[in-house]
C-alpha cells in the first residue's frame, strides 16, 4: 500500500508537457466533496452544508497551474434513492464517472467504511480503464491511529474488489492539509493537451445558478429532517434597476424558495418573517461578493407539491 504524504518527483523534462483533463469527486452524501472542490479551486464554486444531499447537479471547478489545467467535477452524493429526485441525482453521478480521466473517491476519516461506501467501490471496480484515487477527507477530525486504520481498510477494500487504488491520499480541506498534494497527484494522470477553459475562469456555472445555490445554502442552515431535501431555489429574474446613477448601480434579483408542503412554509419564513429575512441578508452578502455589485434581493416562498417525486415539477425546477 502506498499512502501519500509527499509530492511525486517532478518529471525530468518538466516544463515541456502541458496536461488538461477532468477528475470527478464521488462518495456518499456529506463526505466533503464540495468542500474539497472549493479548497482546490481556491474559491467557493459549490455550496456546502452539514447535511446529506446538498449538491444536486455536477459543478465544475477549474484549477489553473503552469503545467496543467485540472477540471474538477463535484457530483451529488451517491445514496439509496427514495424519490425520483434521488434517482436523477444518482444517474448524474454514473454518467459523470464514465466521462472523466480520474475518479476521486471521497471517504471521511471519521466514519468507518459502511455499506454505502462498499456499494460505490463495487461500482467503481467495474470502470476498469479510469485510475481511481481514494481520498480520505476530514483528517483534522481524527487521531493518527484512527486514520491509519482507515487507510488500511480502504486499501483492503480495493484488494477485495480486485483493483489497486492509483493513490490513497489523506486530506483536510478545512485545515488545508495535503490539498495541493492531491492536485499534484491527479495532474500526472491527465492527458497531455492545451487548456480547455480560459485563464481565470473558476467555474462554468451560470451566474443565475450560482445565485440560486447561494440562497439555497443560506436556507439550508439550521433546518432539519426532511426539510433540507424539500427546498429548491429558482432565480426568476436578474435585472439592473433603471434610473440609477452610473456610480450607484443596483441589481434586482427575484427568486422563489420552493418547498413541498404548506406545513413547511412557517418554518422557512419563521415568526414574523424573521427566518426568511435572515436567509435574505446572509445570501445577499455572498451574492454581492460574487457579482461585485449591490443587490436588492426579493425572496418569495412557494409550495410545489411533492416536487421531488413529480416528473413535471422536477423538469420545471431544472432536474
Ligand atoms: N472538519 C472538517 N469538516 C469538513 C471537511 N470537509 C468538509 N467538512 C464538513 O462536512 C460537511 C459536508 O461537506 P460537503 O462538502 O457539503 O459534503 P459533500 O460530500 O459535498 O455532500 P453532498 O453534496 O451532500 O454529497 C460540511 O459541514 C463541511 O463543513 C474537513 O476537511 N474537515
Ligand atoms: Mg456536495
Amino acid at each position: 500500500m502506498s499512502v501519500r504524504t509527499q509530492s511525486p518527483e517532478p518529471p525530468e523534462s518538466s516544463g515541456a508537457t502541458h496536461r488538461a483533463g477532468f477528475a470527478c469527486f464521488v462518495g456518499r452524501p456529506n463526505a466533503g466533496k464540495s468542500t474539497l472542490t472549493n479548497a482546490l479551486v481556491g474559491q467557493k464554486v459549490a455550496i456546502t452544508a452539514n447535511q446529506p444531499q446538498t449538491t444536486r447537479h455536477t459543478v465544475r471547478g477549474i484549477v489553473h497551474r503552469p503545467d496543467a489545467q485540472l477540471i474538477l467535477v463535484d457530483t451529488p452524493g451517491l445514496h439509496k434513492p427514495r424519490t425520483l429526485l434521488g434517482e436523477r441525482l444518482n444517474d448524474i453521478v454514473r454518467t459523470t464517472w464514465a466521462e472523466v480521466d480520474v475518479i476521486g473517491f471521497c471517504l471521511p476519516a471519521n466514519e468507518k467504511l459502511g455499506p454505502g461506501d462498499r456499494f460505490i467501490a463495487k461500482e467503481l471496480a467495474s470502470i476498469k480503464k479510469t485510475p481511481k484515487i481514494a481520498i480520505v477527507t476530514k483528517t483534522d477530525l481524527v487521531d493518527g491511529k484512527t486514520l491509519a486504520e482507515q487507510l488500511i481498510a480502504i486499501d483492503l477494500l480495493g484488494k477485495e474488489l480486485g483493483f489497486e487504488w492509483a493513490e490513497i491520499v489523506p486530506v483536510s480541506a478545512v485545515a488545508d492539509k495535503q490539498v495541493d498534494l492531491l492536485a499534484d497527484l491527479i495532474v500526472p494522470l491527465l492527458p497531455e493537451g492545451p487548456a480547455l477553459y480560459p485563464e481565470g475562469d473558476l467555474t462554468d456555472e451560470p451566474e443565475q445558478v450560482m445565485v440560486a445555490e447561494l440562497i439555497r445554502e443560506a436556507a439550508l442552515e439550521g433546518v432539519r429532517d426532511e426539510l433540507p431535501h424539500s427546498i429548491a431555489v429558482v432565480v426568476e429574474e436578474m435585472l439592473p434597476r433603471e434610473d440609477r446613477p452610473a456610480d450607484r448601480p443596483l441589481l434586482d434579483i427575484h427568486a422563489f424558495v420552493y418547498i413541498e408542503r404548506p406545513s413547511q412554509k412557517g418554518i422557512i419564513i419563521g415568526p414574523k418573517g424573521k427566518r426568511l429575512k435572515e436567509v435574505g441578508i446572509k445570501s445577499r452578502k455572498q451574492i454581492e461578493a460574487l457579482l461585485g455589485t449591490p443587490v436588492f434581493l426579493d425572496l418569495h416562498v412557494k409550495v410545489a407539491k411533492d416536487w421531488q417525486r413529480d416528473p413535471r415539477q422536477l423538469r420545471k425546477l431544472g432536474f
